[in-house]
C-alpha cells in the first residue's frame, strides 16, 4: 500500500491542524496582506516579536530564504516564513520560488518538523502564474520527500478555487 503524504486541501491556512504552517512573507518580514496579514492576525503579536528579533539580528528575509518563528495563537507549533518571488516573467522567478521549498523544507527538518502546511507562494500579490507554481511546489514537494521517508505530510493549502484545482490536477484526486 502506498501512504500518500502529499495532500491537498481547500482553505484557510490558520485553521488547519498541523505541526508547522508556512508564511508567504516580504523581506521586511513586518506582516503584509493576503496569508501574511491572515497568520500574524490569527497568531497574535509574539510572531512579530520574533520577526522583528530576527530582523534586527539578519535584516529580514531575503527572496527565497526562509526563517522559523513561535505560532503564537495558532494550533501548529511553528511558522515557517519564506518570501517569494514577484512574478514578472523575464528573470530567474521560477529558480527563486523553487529555492523557497528548499529552504521550508530545510529548516523544517533541522527543527524536528514531519508535518507542515504551505500556501500557494508568490501566487497572490506578487502575481506569479499559478499553474507553474504549483509545478514547481509539486515537484519540490515530491523530490523532498523521495529522500526523507521519515517525513509525515505535506499538506497544501489552497485558498482559491483556481489553485485548488491546479494542485488536485496535477496531483490527481487523491484524497
Ligand atoms: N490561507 C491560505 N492561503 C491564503 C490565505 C489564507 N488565509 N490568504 C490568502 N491565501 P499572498 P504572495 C493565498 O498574496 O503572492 C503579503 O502582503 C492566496 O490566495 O498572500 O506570496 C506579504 O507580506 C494566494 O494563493 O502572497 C508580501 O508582501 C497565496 O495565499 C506579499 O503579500 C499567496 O498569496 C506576498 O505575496
Amino acid at each position: 500500500m502506498t501512504i500518500i503524504r502529499i495532500k491537498v486541501y481547500s482553505g484557510d491556512i490558520t485553521k488547519v491542524k498541523c505541526q508547522a504552517i508556512v508564511n508567504a512573507a516580504n523581506t521586511s518580514l513586518m506582516g503584509g496582506g493576503g496569508v501574511d496579514g491572515a497568520i500574524h492576525r490569527a497568531g497574535g503579536s509574539k510572531i512579530l516579536e520574533e520577526c522583528r528579533k530576527i530582523k534586527a539580528s539578519q535584516g529580514g528575509c531575503k527572496v527565497g530564504h526562509a526563517v522559523i518563528t513561535t505560532s503564537g495563537n495558532l494550533d501548529a507549533e511553528k511558522v515557517i516564513h519564506t518570501v517569494g518571488p514577484v512574478w514578472s516573467g523575464k528573470g530567474d522567478e521560477k529558480e527563486l520560488l523553487r529555492r523557497c521549498y528548499k529552504s521550508i523544507f530545510k529548516l523544517a527538518v533541522v527543527n524536528g518538523i514531519t508535518e507542515i502546511a504551505i500556501p500557494n507562494i508568490s501566487t497572490g500579490i506578487y502575481k506569479f502564474p499559478k499553474d507553474i507554481a504549483a509545478e514547481i511546489a509539486i515537484c519540490e514537494a515530491k523530490g523532498f520527500i523521495k529522500c526523507n521517508k521519515t517525513f509525515h505530510q505535506i499538506i497544501f493549502v489552497c485558498f482559491d478555487r483556481e489553485n485548488y484545482r491546479i494542485y488536485k490536477e496535477i496531483l490527481g484526486d487523491i484524497d
